[in-house]
This record gives structure tokens, sequence and C-alpha cells, in this order.
């Protein structure tokens, strides 16, 4: 598989990378990495985001970042997509393209014309990774930085997620290939904006404990970002703070948007939330999913997903 995804990169004009809509540090990361492999390989790359005016800020010291863009090229003969677990989180129209579908979750649904999907691995770019070792391309500086923080970022820097040895041994080979992890850790992780530590006292002093305090809950409206200034891409680490509670399995978020919630589920490890993100047509992993509802009500949605969690 890994042979017949690289003989379809060989034998493309014009490829085009695609990182899912409100992206985080994973499928920024493998598609950069992608893209640094690819143009060293002599071949014609573009970078592709849907939601490119609001890219998380703490990832804007990867080389590349500034070249994605929202334009979608007129003729392009191939698309990969990386970390998409389905059709939609590509925000893009079928077209006379190849599509070349690389992740790791588990609830993927094989959207591709080719479907490089390894639900052991820690993340997207480690399935990058892997077909570059496995195909002989060299990693350069920028491609292995860029990589580097697709597993760290993925992993919460290395803390939960499918880690082992394997993770390891990548992590040592891309830090050999010139990634450093003291500036990708400062980079991504001691880069907060006031507004993100606003919207963490807000949290602080509105989550909620369920069902013997296993499950933690918090609720964020529009009129919360509004008045923190938080954008949607600073509520990432709200969720994995509430789970790191000793009493809480699960941590539930739901997030306000324009005409419909944003709902995040995280697990310690023990229960597995992608059930409850099935279940409302969403996807993920073991111990993170997620998915998106229209609902009058959040605080009835809420109750509905304790229930759905308390029956796992
Ligand atoms: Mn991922």
């Amino acid at each position: 598989m890994y042979k017949k995804v690289w003989s379809s990169i060989v034998d493309a004009k014009y490829i085009l990378l695609i990182s899912h809509a409100h992206p985080d540090g994973d499928t920024l990361g493998a598609t950069i990495g992608l893209y640094h492999a690819l143009k060293q390989s002599g071949k014609k790359v573009a970078l592709f985001n849907a939601t490119c005016e609001h890219l998380p800020r703490e990832f804007s010291f990867l080389n590349g970042y500034s070249k994605i863009s929202q334009n979608v090229p007129k003729e392009f003969d191939l698309a990969i997509s990386c970390d998409c677990g389905s059709f939609d989180r590509l925000t893009i129209a079928k077209g006379n393209y190849k599509l070349i579908n690389i992740d790791h979750h588990k609830t993927n649904t094989h959207f591709g014309d080719i479907n490089l999907v390894k639900d052991e691995f820690s993340s997207a770019g480690a399935v990058v990774y892997e077909l570059l070792k496995k195909n002989g391309i060299k990693i350069s500086k920028d491609c292995a930085e860029a990589l580097y923080t697709s597993v760290a970022d993925d992993t919460g820097f290395f803390r939960y997620g499918y880690i082992n040895e394997k993770t390891f041994e990548t992590i040592a080979d891309l830090v050999k290939c010139g990634a450093n992890p003291q500036k990708i850790a400062k980079n991504v992780k001691s880069n907060e904006s006031l507004a993100k530590t606003r919207l963490r006292a807000y949290m602080l002093n509105s989550f909620d404990l369920h069902n013997d305090a296993s499950i933690a809950s918090i609720i964020i409206d529009q009129n919360v970002l509004a008045k923190s200034g938080a954008r949607r891409s600073d509520t990432k680490n709200i969720i994995s703070e509430l789970r790191d509670l000793s009493s809480v399995e699960v941590a539930i978020m739901i997030l306000e948007q324009i005409g419909y919630y944003k709902v995040s589920l995280r697990s310690k490890g023990n229960i597995d939330v992608s059930k409850v993100s099935l279940s409302y047509g969403g996807g993920g992993h073991f111990a993170s999913a997620g998915f998106d509802v229209k609902v009058d009500n959040p605080k009835k949605l809420l109750n509905e997903i304790i229930e759905k969690v308390v029956n796992l």
C-alpha cells in the first residue's frame, strides 16, 4: 500500500494537499511535512485548507504554514487528505482528480480512491513518516519539524492516544533529521493568547461534574467566546484539562457554533467515546471523538450524552 501511494504521487502532475477544516497540529503537520517531501521530489504541490482565515497560530512557526491557501487550483490531478475521517472533513467538491486518504481514525469511512488508513498510529503525521520511510525518501529538517509537531500535538505531547515504542522510534528519527523538541514545545505549548487564558478562567469557574464526578462537562456559548475574545481553535485544550481531573473518566465539551453545536468527547482510555460520537453521525478515536449536531437546547443535549456515556 505504501508503494502504491508513492507511485500515484510519482505519476501525478499537480498535487493538492488537504488538511481538515478547523485544523489541529496533526492535520497541519502531516500535510506540511508531506509538502516538503513532495517539493523535494520535484513535484508541483499546493496546500489547501477550507478554513484558512482561522488557522491556529501556534503552528505558524512551521515552514510552509504561510503557503496554506483557501483557493483550489483550477487543475490538479491528485488530492491527498491527511487526518480526515470522512469526505465532508475535506470541504472540497468531488471532481476529476484521484484522491488518496491518509489517516489514523478508526472510524475512517475509506472515501479515497486509495486509503492509507492505519488506526494503530498515533497521528496522521506518523503515517506520513511511515510512507516516506517505506519509499526511501529523505526527511528534511522542515519535513521533520512538521511531522514531529503532528505526533506531539495528537498525543498531547506524548501523554495519551496510541503511544508505544514505535512512536518514540519515529520521534527519535525525526529529531535526528533536525526537529528541535524544545523549539516545537515552546511554539506550540508556551504561546497562549490572552483570549485562551480568559476562556480557561471561564471553564474553571463553570464546569459541572456528573455521575459521582466521573464525568465533567462544559458548555461554551457564543456569548462566552465573544466576551473572552477566544476563537474555536482556542477551545481545544479546555476539554483535555477537564479530563485531567483525577475522578474524571470522560469529559464533554459543547461548543456553540453558528446554527449548530460542536460536541467534543475525551476519555482517560477506559471508555470508548467514539461509540457515542458515532451514534450522532460523528467519528474519532477510542479516547477522543466528536460530532456536530443541530439542537435547540444544549443542556438537554448534554443530559442525553451523559446518559449514553453512563450506559456504555
Ligand atoms: Mn490526528
